[in-house]
């Protein structure tokens, strides 16, 4: 994808922030965001789904922000809080986030809501994210939901279909969970909460393996970009303030690289669906 603007007319602004904290399997995911870029070129900019096109968009890429590594994951989560806050100061822009694993989503999310107070986090992902603690870590991938639940008490959850012992009672009582068969409930959902902005956060193993198959944990019987799609349909009528893609692990990506080209093909209809939402 191409800037179509400067950084001051700009009305979304893409940031990539290549960090991957605790890894537990396999590492990568810190090297997505230039494989998405990458891979965006092969991208065409008109949107079959909501017949509109990039170029009508004043999108702009400001590359990656800097991050302070401490030894410590918890610190280094919280230094990219501070760099984010002060890329995030514009209300009338909103915001693209390109990982990194899922504890992006933390920093990220506070950030976007230090400035935009009333806030709906909206999870799409294979796995719930609800452990307090994870291997000693509390800003970790596997602790994202559960951090983002002491911010708001408005979290919906699309796509879970693996939970661990220690998070289910969480879960389970704490979250609006949607399953794939059912996301036209969504709707439901929306019109009974009053907050006013969104954000959305796709962790790419909330497609089904067969769909996104460079992700550092896969979980079958996931969505299809259709589901995806869908869940768009419906935000379009809201206003969504901030976006991030996480999860995408290039390592595991040759020699397709599907995995970062389907990223980009998400943020293309992410940018564009909701470009479509006026009040
Ligand atoms: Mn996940």
């Amino acid at each position: 994808m191409r800037n179509y603007t400067n950084l001051e007319q700009a009305k979304y602004l893409i940031i990539g922030i290549p960090y991957e904290g605790y890894v537990n399997s396999r590492l990568g995911t810190f090297k997505a965001p230039s494989y998405i870029r990458t891979y965006s070129e092969l991208i065409e900019n008109f949107s079959f789904y909501f017949s509109k096109s990039l170029e009508e968009i004043d999108l702009f890429d400001i590359g990656d922000i800097f991050i302070k590594l401490d030894e410590n994951n918890d610190k280094t989560v919280y230094n990219i809080y501070k760099n984010l806050r002060n890329v995030i100061i514009d209300i009338k822009k909103r915001y693209i986030f390109i990982g990194g694993d899922h504890s992006i989503t933390i920093p990220a999310f506070l950030a976007i809501k230090d400035v935009f107070k009333d806030l709906i986090y909206i999870h799409l992902d294979a796995h719930a994210d609800c452990h307090d603690k994870y291997l000693d870590q509390i800003y970790s991938h596997a602790n994202v939901v559960r951090r983002i639940s002491e911010y708001t008490n408005n979290i919906i959850s699309i796509g879970v279909r693996t939970l661990d012992d220690f998070e289910k009672g969480f879960f389970f009582s704490n979250i609006i969970n949607i399953d794939l068969s059912n996301i036209s409930y969504l709707k439901k959902v929306l019109e009974n909460i009053k907050s006013k902005y969104i954000y959305l956060s796709l962790d790419i193993d909330f497609f089904d393996p067969s769909v996104a198959y460079a992700v550092s944990n896969p979980v079958y019987d996931g969505a299809d970009f259709k589901h995806f799609i869908e869940i768009l349909r419906i935000l379009s009528e809201y206003m969504v303030i901030a976006f991030d893609v996480v999860e995408v692990n290039p390592f595991l990506d040759s020699p397709s690289y599907n995995t970062s080209t389907l990223a980009a093909h998400a943020i293309k209809e992410f940018i564009i669906s909701s470009s479509i939402y006026s009040k």
